[in-house]
């Protein structure tokens, strides 16, 4: 059984989640970000952390695609090729180094960071990422998902950046982008997720 190592409200959230769209069964474990037990299965400290076996695979991204790729019979991975992967591969980089990264600075400041390097970043995050949800909007390009008319492992992790933004109250000003984080973020499966571990209690 795959173990979902992570805390209530971290990343692991975007892990439970694709566990529960494919359908397979997990055990969330909790433990404290950069704990000893954390680090003990991730040099960085981090979570979320999926063991599978013998095998540890960190990074939210990179543990959605190996979960993808392991079941690609449920069809939420790269469409076949080369070219499937690059669009795969492109999807993800956009959503954690562009959608991501202002999000994640916000909350790195307000809550992480050793008070006396903390900063407001409020103005700045709240500007870029508005420029990456316009991107994202020009992105979808009218489609349902990502990846065309087909939910996918892109979905799973943009959806789960739009719930942070939309907890943050981050303005999403866009009809279409507010309309597909809707689209995901309904999925029942989700609610699951959340009630095993994806959300705090
Ligand atoms: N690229 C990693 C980032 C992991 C990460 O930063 N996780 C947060 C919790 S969501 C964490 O463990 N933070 C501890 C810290 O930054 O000190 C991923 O996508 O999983």
């Amino acid at each position: 059984m795959y173990k979902a190592v992570g805390s209530r409200g971290s990343r692991v959230s975007r892990v439970l989640w694709m566990l529960e769209e494919l359908g397979q069964p997990y055990e969330f474990v909790e433990v404290k970000l950069r704990s000893p037990e954390a680090y003990a299965l991730n040099p960085s400290g981090k979570v979320p952390i999926l063991i599978d076996g013998d095998l540890k695979v960190t990074d939210s991204a990179a543990i959605c695609v190996y979960l993808a790729d392991k079941h690609a019979d449920k069809g939420m991975g790269a469409s076949p090729g080369i070219a499937g992967r690059a669009e795969m591969d492109s999807w993800m980089h956009f959503a954690q180094s562009e959608l991501e990264a202002p999000l994640w600075n916000k909350l790195r400041h307000r809550f992480l960071l050793p008070k006396n390097v903390r900063v407001d970043v409020g103005p700045a995050a709240a500007y870029d990422f508005a420029s990456e949800v316009k991107a994202l909007d020009r992105r979808l390009g009218g489609n349902p998902y990502a990846l065309g008319d087909r939910f996918s492992a892109v979905d799973v992790l943009l959806g789960d950046m739009g719930a942070w933004a939309r907890a943050g109250r981050l303005p999403i000003e866009s009809e279409s982008v507010n309309a597909y984080f809707d689209r995901v973020l309904s999925r029942p499966v989700r609610a699951r997720a959340q009630a095993n571990g994806g959300a705090m209690k």
